[in-house]
């Protein structure tokens, strides 16, 4: 049984930072998730990311050069089913790309008809409150002239405008068929930090409004979960408070739309994946 799960997401959206959790999580036999490690073929680029996660060491950029676009694990679920997760690791420039340009691969286009499920990465430290046109593209230099500031798409497009771009894309590409998305909101712990009673739902609603209309008036194609992930924990700076916990596993938080926290970062692989026969 295959089951195919597209990661998306813009540059820096967290999207090799979970798969390097998600590795050391289904390896990991002291603790329980609801996806287990069944067996793999070619575990080298995982297991290479996971150990400088434990290490809590910054991971490269991925580079259109050096996606990967085979990764493929055989996991375990509780009931001893096992099925094949087809989860590539791409740029975020492959996205931006396709945001900016409007240019798609092929082969993209392939992966994204064949998905099961999309989860798509959303960092917390992209979302900027709205402002008003003249305040993003015009400053005053002090006398009577305004410079004309160029607009840089990925730096000046508000991330959920960019977000609702790419799901069309996505829902065009699959001829409006349902899809299941689960949307992700990485470095959750930032969130956490200023506000401790924020959860997923809330955040989505309240910061990228536009993207919550956009998915609750389009029910017949499109039905989502959402998930609050802080995958490495808190940021690289506090490398030494990071390493202080007794287990990596530890630094892992998993909150759902309700702000149910956990540790599982399998479970919205789980819950997106549906039942498997
Ligand atoms: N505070 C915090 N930062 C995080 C977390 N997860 C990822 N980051 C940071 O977010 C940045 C981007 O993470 P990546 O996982 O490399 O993002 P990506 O989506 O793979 O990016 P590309 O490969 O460029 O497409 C890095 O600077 C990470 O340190 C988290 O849980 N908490
Ligand atoms: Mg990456």
């Amino acid at each position: 049984m295959n089951k195919r799960c597209f990661i998306m997401g813009l540059p820096g959206a967290g999207k090799t930072t979970f798969l390097a959790a998600l590795w050391h999580s289904i390896n990991n036999n002291s603790v329980e998730t609801k996806l287990k490690l069944n067996k793999i073929d070619n575990g080298q680029y995982l297991a290479q990311l996971s150990r400088k996660w434990v290490d809590a060491e910054p991971l490269e950029r991925t580079v259109p050069s050096n996606e990967q676009k085979d990764i493929c694990i055989n996991l375990i679920m509780p009931a001893k089913k096992t099925f094949d997760l087809f989860l590539p690791d791409l740029s975020g420039e492959s996205f931006q790309k396709q945001y900016e340009r409007r240019e798609i691969s092929e082969e993209l286009v392939e992966y994204i008809k064949a998905a099961d499920a999309i989860l798509f990465f959303i960092h917390v430290d992209g979302v900027k409150p709205l402002g008003f046109i003249p305040e993003h593209f015009a400053t005053s230099l002090g006398n009577d002239s305004v410079q004309r500031i160029v607009r840089e798409p990925q730096k000046h497009d508000p991330l959920q405008v960019q977000t609702i771009e790419l799901l069309q894309f996505v829902l065009d590409i699959r001829k409006y068929e349902q899809t299941n998305i689960g949307f992700v909101f990485s470095a959750w712990d930032l969130v956490k930090q200023v506000d401790i009673q924020m959860t997923p739902e809330k955040f989505l609603f309240d910061h990228m409004n536009m993207l919550w209309q956009f998915c609750n008036s389009n029910p017949d194609i499109l039905s989502y979960s959402l998930w609050g992930i802080s995958a490495q924990g808190g940021k690289l700076d506090n490398r030494d408070t990071l390493l202080e916990k007794d287990f990596p596993i530890e630094r892992i938080v998993v909150e759902d739309a309700h702000g149910n926290r956990g540790w599982d970062i399998t479970l919205p692989l789980y819950s997106l994946m549906g039942d498997i026969e």
